[in-house]
């Protein structure tokens, strides 16, 4: 492990203003997304789609690094340049997915458990080989009667540090992802305690695994309501509730937080971003960032629609996009922007 290698990539990743963008959807949840639009859920499609992305000009200025899926990372585009290729070439340094999903949890109903240890050491060693310099693993969290249990919580925790004690052997910065779920009527009260519980129970398996802190970035929910509850509350309640939690369990050594959107509108997602930068950023020991997807790319696929035609408006809108997340990450991101 080059201990400096990690530092230096973990911080060119939230460096400036810039943050990540996650194009890492598995086949099925892209094709939930193209089948929504009418698109062929396709190989073709997959690959139109993320050349469509990683060719966006002026992308780089915004875009730190890009999480790729397994697929996109063996892919070139249509002039036969690898995609790795074309993300370097544009400034963006390429990263990759390597969990391999979760499933249900034996004896945990309603519960999920992230998969993909088995024989990931030879497959960081090979990403290692195509280009990737960092990677990210998704633990799923669900906020429901009598849930999240313990079990899940530990179980989780425990694959994201042993996937994370692999990347870094492996020369990779890893990302980790344990997403409190949106889904439920939850209140941001409840959001915040299963959150807090949850980061100190994962930063606990990182220092028991021998994780370098200052070598990997923390892919976390902000402290939301649930998607159902009555009470949503503004965006600078969520800034707050999001900001304190992360104080009392987040070490200063970590290089990096870069928040997943989790479902909450595009616009949302980088209103309460920009509420956390306003108003905390000279107080932080850590850069506050993003890695979307859905909120960066949702817009722009809504306009591409799988034809060529509609190409160049699409990337203008997945530039916007990213463009109102990097004014998010300065602190002066306006509901303005959005009409630009
Ligand atoms: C939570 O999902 C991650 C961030 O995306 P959003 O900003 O849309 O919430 C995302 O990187 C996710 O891990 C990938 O899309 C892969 O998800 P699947 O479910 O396909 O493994």
């Amino acid at each position: 492990m080059n201990a400096q290698v990690l530092n230096e990539t973990a911080r060119a990743l939230v460096a400036g203003d810039k943050g990540l963008l996650a194009m890492d959807e598995s086949n099925p949840t892209c094709h939930k997304r193209f089948a929504k639009l009418g698109i062929p859920q396709t190989e073709a499609a997959r690959r139109a789609w993320r050349e469509l992305i990683v060719t966006t000009a002026g992308l780089g200025e915004c875009i730190s690094g890009a999480i790729l899926y397994d697929e996109t990372i063996r892919q070139q585009k249509k002039d036969g340049t690898p995609m790795v290729k074309a993300l370097i070439d544009a400034g963006i340094i390429p990263g990759i997915k390597v969990d391999a999903g979760a499933i249900d949890m034996p004896a945990h109903s309603g519960e999920k458990v992230t998969e993909g240890l088995d024989g990931l050491r030879e497959r960081l060693a090979e990403y290692v080989r195509i280009g990737a310099r960092f990677a990210k693993w998704r633990a799923v969290i669900t906020v429901g009667a009598g849930i999240p249990s313990r079990g899940c919580i530990q179980a989780n925790a425990h694959a994201l540090a042993r996937y994370a004690a692999m990347c870094q052997e492996a020369g990779l910065v890893p990302i980790v992802e344990p997403e409190v779920l949106m889904d439920g009527a939850h209140t941001l009260e409840r959001c915040r305690e299963v959150t807090e519980e949850v980061l100190r129970t994962v930063f606990d398996q990182l220092c028991t695994q021998r994780v370098m802190i200052e070598g990997m970035l923390l892919k976390p929910n902000m402290v939301l309501p649930g998607l159902d509850c009555p009470k949503q509350q503004t965006v600078d309640e969520v800034a707050e509730a999001t900001v304190n939690c992360f104080l009392r369990t987040v070490p200063a050594a970590v290089a990096g937080i870069a928040f997943l959107s989790g479902g909450q509108s595009a616009e949302l997602a980088s209103a309460r971003l920009n509420a956390m930068n306003v108003r905390f950023k000279s107080r932080l020991p850590w850069a506050l960032a993003f890695s979307f997807s859905r909120a960066i790319q949702q817009p722009a696929l809504d306009i591409w629609q799988g034809k060529d035609a509609n190409a160049p408006a699409a990337q203008q809108a997945l530039l916007q996009r990213a463009r109102c997340n990097r004014a998010a990450r300065r602190g002066e991101y306006s509901a303005a922007m959005e009409s630009a």
